[in-house]
C-alpha cells in the first residue's frame, strides 16, 4: 500500500480483540470494499483499531478507567497552582493551555473512531486541573537522574469526581505528568474534549533518554531545533545530545575562539551565536530537556583547523611534502592543550549542564595522517611510542586531564572508542556505544563498572522499507547477560540522527514517529513488550 501513513505503521498489526458482531460487519465491509477498490495488491491486513487517549510512552503505573470525562470548553480549561509556583510552572502550564485548546481541532490524514460510537461512556465533566508542586522549583536546569515522577488522578466519580490532580515533587515531574493529562485527552468531535478516568502514578525507566542531533554535516535553523524539542517533550526525551560541530562545518559560535566559526561555518549567517545557544537551552529547559553539546576530538575536526591553523595535522604525501589535506588533532602541537582547556572552560560556562560530550570516535580515519607527518612521528620518537593507537590514547588522556583542571564540576561522556583504545577514563565516565555487537561491549564496559548509554540500534538517519520501528521498539539495552549489577549501569540511551542525508526538509518525518518506538522503550518499565495494541497506540501518538 503505497498510499497510507497510518496503515504503513499498523501494516503488521491485527486487532487487539474481537469488536462485537456489528463492529465486525462494518469493519468486515469497509476493509473488503477497501480492498475491492484498490487493485495496487493489499494484501488485506485488517485495519488497526483507533484507541482514543492511550498516552506514549505508556506509563510505569497509572490504571486508565472505563469512563471519560467531557471537557465542553477547552480553551476555558482551569489549570490551578495548589503547590509551589515559579516562572517556569506558570510557563509550562500556560504552554499546555494552548496545546488543550489545539486539540479540539480536526487533524488531517487521520483516520478516526467513526462518530456516533464513542469509545467509552461519559460520566462527568472536568471543572478543573489541580497542580501540586510540592517543593519549590529550586533545581533551575534539568540534570541527570532528575525525578520525574508524577501522580495523576483524573476522576469520574465519588469526592473528587470532575477533578483532575496532578501532584509531583519537581518541576520536571509536574511537566511529564502534564504531557500525560493532555495525552488523555482527545476531541470530540463537536469542539469539546473527552478526558479519560485514570489514577496512579508514573515516572522513568531510565534517566538518560536523548536524541543526537547532528548540525554539522547539514545546518539546522534555530527553528528547526525547537520543533524537535517540542516533539520530544511530548515523547518524554530529556537528552538534547547536539553534534554541534564536525569535519564538515563549525556552526558554534565561541566566545574565546571566534575564528573557528567564521572559518569553520558553511555561511556567516549559518552559525549559532551565542545568544541562539542560550535561546535554544532555555526552550530545552521549560521542556525538561537537558542540552549536551558534544565537541569531538580528535577525529571529526577538519573545520577546526579552517579558523584555526595548526589545531589539525597536516597531512604529507608521498613525495616527502604536506599535500594540503588536513587530518586529526595536532596532539604534538603544544597549543592545542591549552587552547582546548580555554575553549572547554567557556563550554563549561555557557551549557549549563554538568555533562560536556568529548566525542573520541573514529580516530582511526586519521591514523594514516599522523603518521605521514615527519613532525608527529618525531613527537612520537620523544615520547618512546610507535602506534597511532598510542598516539590517539596520548591525546585523549591529555584531554581528559586538562577537563578535570576545569573549575565546576565538569563530567563527560565519550564514544566507546577511548575506552576500547584503553584509555583510563575517570570511573564516573558515561560511556555512549554506538558499534555494531553492541551486547558484548555493554558487558565488557559494565564490567569495568562504567556507566553506558546505547545508541547502536537506533540510528534513525538510517531508513529502510517497511516499519522498522518494530526493531527500535524490540530492543532491549539490558539483553546482553549482564548481572543485576551491571544492568544498574546502563544509564538509557539514545536515537541518533546523523545529517549527511537529512536538513530542515526531512527532519522531523525521518524523526517522528519512529524515535517514539525509542522513547517508550527508555521511558516504560522493563518488560513493556509490543503488541497488536502497540500499533494502535502508536497510530494515535503519531
Ligand atoms: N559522525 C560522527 C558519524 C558517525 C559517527 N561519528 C557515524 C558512524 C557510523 C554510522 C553512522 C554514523 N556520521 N562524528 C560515529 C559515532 Cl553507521
Amino acid at each position: 500500500r503505497p498510499d497510507s501513513g497510518t496503515h504503513a505503521i499498523a501494516q503488521h498489526g491485527k486487532q487487539r480483540e474481537q469488536p462485537k458482531t456489528r463492529n465486525m460487519l462494518r469493519h468486515w465491509l469497509l476493509t473488503s470494499v477497501a480492498a475491492g477498490l484498490c487493485s495496487c495488491g493489499w494484501a488485506g491486513f485488517p485495519a488497526v483499531e483507533p484507541t482514543q487517549g492511550e498516552p506514549w510512552p505508556a506509563p510505569s503505573d497509572l490504571q486508565l478507567g472505563d469512563t471519560a470525562l467531557l471537557i465542553p470548553m477547552p480553551d476555558q480549561l482551569e489549570f490551578r497552582v495548589t503547590g509551589h509556583s515559579c516562572d517556569s510552572l506558570t510557563a509550562a502550564i500556560s504552554r499546555y493551555q494552548a496545546i488543550v485548546a489545539g486539540l479540539a481541532a480536526p487533524r488531517p490524514g487521520r483516520r478516526r473512531r467513526p462518530t456516533g460510537t464513542p469509545a467509552r461512556r461519559v460520566s462527568a465533566e472536568l471543572a478543573r486541573v489541580d497542580v501540586n508542586l510540592t517543593t519549590e522549583c529550586s533545581v533551575p536546569y534539568p540534570e541527570f537522574g532528575m525525578d520525574e515522577s508524577y501522580r495523576l488522578e483524573v476522576a469520574s466519580s465519588g469526592a473528587t469526581s470532575g477533578l483532575a490532580a496532578l501532584t509531583a515533587d519537581t518541576l520536571w515531574g509536574v511537566l511529564r505528568g502534564l504531557e500525560t493529562l493532555v495525552q488523555l485527552m482527545y476531541a470530540n468531535g463537536v469542539g469539546g474534549l473527552y478526558v479519560r478516568e485514570a489514577s496512579g502514578s508514573d515516572g522513568p525507566r531510565y534517566s538518560h533518554r536523548g536524541i543526537l542531533l547532528d548540525t554539522a554535516r547539514h545546518f539546522y535553523p534555530v527553528t528547526a531545533i525547537k520543533d524537535m524539542l517540542d516533539v520530544m517533550a511530548i515523547n518524554k526525551f530529556n537528552v538534547f545530545h547536539w553534534h554541534i560541530v564536525d569535519d564538515q562545518s563549525f556552526p558554534f559560535v565561541s566566545e574565546t575562539f571566534p575564528a573557528l566559526a567564521e572559518g569553520g561555518a558553511y555561511a556567516e549567517d549559518m552559525v549559532y551565536s551565542q545568544q541562539q545557544v542560550q535561546d535554544i537551552i532555555e526552550f530545552a529547559r521549560l521542556r525538561g530537556i537537558r542540552v549536551i553539546p558534544e565537541f569531538d576530538t580528535p577525529g571529526h575536526t577538519r573545520s577546526w583547523g579552517v579558523g584555526l591553523p595548526g589545531f589539525t595535522t597536516a597531512c604529507y604525501g608521498a613525495d616527502g611534502q604536506p599535500d594540503g589535506s588536513t587530518g586529526p588533532v595536532d596532539p604534538s602541537n603544544e597549543d592545542v592543550y591549552t587552547m582546548l582547556s580555554i575553549f572547554l572552560t567557556e563550554i563549561s560556562e555557557r551549557f549549563p549542564d554538568n555533562y560536556i560530550h568529548l566525542g573520541g570516535d573514529e580516530v582511526r580515519f586519521g591514523f594514516d595522517c599522523w603518521l605521514s607527518n615527519p613532525q608527529i612521528v618525531a613527537w612520537m620518537q620523544s615520547l618512546n611510542i610507535t602506534t597511532p593507537e598510542e598516539v590517539e590514547n596520548v591525546f585523549f588522556q591529555r584531554l581528559l586531564d586538562l577537563v578535570a583542571d576545569i573549575p565546576g564540576d565538569v563530567q563527560y561522556v565519550v564514544w566507546q572508542d577511548a575506552v576500547d583504545n584503553n584509555v583510563t577514563v575517570r570511573p564516573d565516565t558515561i560511556v555512549e556505544v554506538w558499534k555494531g555487537g553492541w551486547q558484548v561491549e555493554m558487558d565488557k564496559l559494565t564490567a569495568q563498572d562504567l556507566r553506558v548509554i546505547l545508541s547502536s540500534p537506533w540510528y534513525l538517519d538510517y531508513i529502510s522499507y517497511g516499519s522498522d520501528w518494530h526493531t527500535y521498539y524490540d530492543t532491549e539495552p539490558e539483553s546482553f547477560g549482564g548481572s543485576a549489577q551491571q544492568n544498574a549501569l546502563v544509564i538509557g540511551g539514545e536515537a541518533c540522527m546523523w545529517s549527511e542525508f537529512v536538513d530542515e526538509t526531512n527532519l522531523m518525518a525521518r524523526l517522528w514517529p519512529r524515535a517514539s518506538a525509542v522513547a517508550e522503550r527508555l521511558w516504560s518499565p522493563k518488560g513493556t513488550v509490543r503488541t497488536d495494541f502497540t500499533a494502535s497506540r502508536m497510530e494515535e501518538h503519531r
